[in-house]
């Protein structure tokens, strides 16, 4: 894929090969991430690179796009089929792009949004200060039980209530636990609010049917497709049949320009692919990895918020180690086991050092990890956790989870030939 690019550009070439080589010899536990199949690669870099196009199928704004008509029409079938979803769009080009387009969609300025704290699970794009939707519409959120670390489903129902969103968002980027979209869509009824389902992290569990599908409860659900579902860099987003205009006018020309076809034609593979066994094992065997190394870790003293996991997602208080999230994500970084701090529900340290983190699964279990080398993770987590400023005992350590990540290659080497 890269043979002309090694001959025209030897300095670029290295860096990506040495990318390569990073991801090959480290254990890449961030939960945002996945271990793409060549074929997302090779179509995401494919001739469609050189199409320009805006517009649907049958209504384009440019000329030459009978071709790419098909694909989206292709993709979109294989995209409703995979998630029985009544209609999507598979435009965006990210899962945050995706979220914009709902809000394109059903709000009018300084509407009202209620979503899940970004500091206990949410998502920027639900509306946190920091992300510029807060200056047009009017976010509030709900929040985490103290006592569960679940979603305080009373909580929201009382902030429904009194707030009176016109939107309701459930879904985020560290919440561990499955979501009773049933309950919440009763809320969103009750307040007369339309229901989002942003399930960009657990898309691909959905997907293999090995959690709930929050596609019969919701008006919107948009995803991402680089985390679970494993695809190319980019988004899209269902809804309910009544409002397939809407969104797709609030798609194109609400809040996005021109598509990206070559995503397009990667996501276009995913759908077909996501519908056989291969997918679904891998999916199946995610949530398993998740459990053994959250109950494993817990044995090893570590606190696991919510007590568990039913997703990819395991989110770690660090605490009784004496450490903070950022010393564990330093020293694990120093080893080769690549997670990320993240904040815990009430965290009292703040986002640059927090008090956690979160580790994904998606990536190790796509590599053939199993319950075996997890828990040998979870032992090496452990030393690092006890040795975070022992340079010595981390080499040792490095060593260890080298020599275990290098029995599961990351790519075959035929597949290498056609990556580099
Ligand atoms: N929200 C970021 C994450 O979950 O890591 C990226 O999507």
């Amino acid at each position: 894929m890269l043979n002309k690019t090694k001959v025209s550009d030897p300095k670029l070439y290295e860096i990506v090969e040495k990318e390569l080589k990073r991801q090959e010899s480290n254990i890449e536990m961030i939960a945002s991430e996945s271990t793409v199949p060549v074929e997302i690669m090779e179509l995401s870099g494919c001739i469609f690179t050189n199409k320009t196009l805006e517009g649907y199928p049958g209504k384009r704004f440019q000329a030459g796009s009978h071709v790419a008509d098909e694909l989206e029409i292709l993709a979109n079938e294989r995209g409703k089929e995979l998630y029985g979803c009544d209609h999507i769009n598979i435009q965006p080009y990210s899962g945050s792009t995706a979220n914009y387009a709902v809000y394109a969609t059903v709000l009018k300025k300084d509407d009202r949004v209620l979503s899940m704290r970004l500091d206990q699970g949410g998502h920027l794009s639900h509306g946190s200060k920091a992300n510029f939707m807060s200056r047009f519409f009017n976010f509030d959120h709900y929040s985490i039980d103290k006592e569960t670390e679940q979603i305080d489903y009373d909580g929201l129902e009382k902030k429904a209530e009194e707030f009176k969103p016109k939107l309701i968002i459930a879904g985020g980027s560290a919440y561990p636990r499955l979501i009773d979209f049933e309950r919440i869509r009763k809320i969103a009824d009750k307040v007369g609010a339309y229901f989002m389902v942003d399930m960009a992290h657990f898309s691909g569990l959905v997907a293999a049917e090995v959690i709930p599908s929050p596609v019969p409860y919701a008006d919107f659900v948009t995803s991402s497709t680089t985390k679970t579902l494993g695809g190319p860099r980019a988004g899209f987003v269902m809804c309910k049949k009544e409002f397939a205009d809407a969104l797709d006018h609030g798609v194109f020309p609400g809040s996005l320009g021109s598509m990206h076809l070559t995503t397009m034609a990667a996501k276009c593979w995913l759908f077909k692919y996501a519908q056989g066994e291969k997918f679904r094992s891998i999916m199946r065997q995610i949530p398993i990895n998740a459990k053994t190394l959250a109950s494993e870790l817990e044995n090893y003293g570590f606190r696991i918020v919510s007590g568990g996991t039913d997703t990819h997602i395991v989110l770690v208080d660090v605490r009784n180690k004496n450490i903070t999230g950022k010393d564990f994500d330093d020293a694990l970084d120093y080893v080769g086991i690549t997670v990320n701090k993240n904040q815990i529900p009430f965290d009292p340290l703040g986002p640059a050092v927090t008090s956690g983190v979160r580790i994904g699964l998606t990536s190790t279990t796509q590599r053939g990890l199993r319950e075996k080398e997890i828990k040998q993770i979870a032992s090496i987590m452990n030393r690092v956790a006890e040795n975070t400023k022992n340079k010595e005992e981390l080499s040792k350590l490095s060593k260890e989870a080298k020599e275990l990540i290098s029995k599961f290659p990351l790519y075959s080497d035929e597949d290498l030939k056609e990556i580099m």
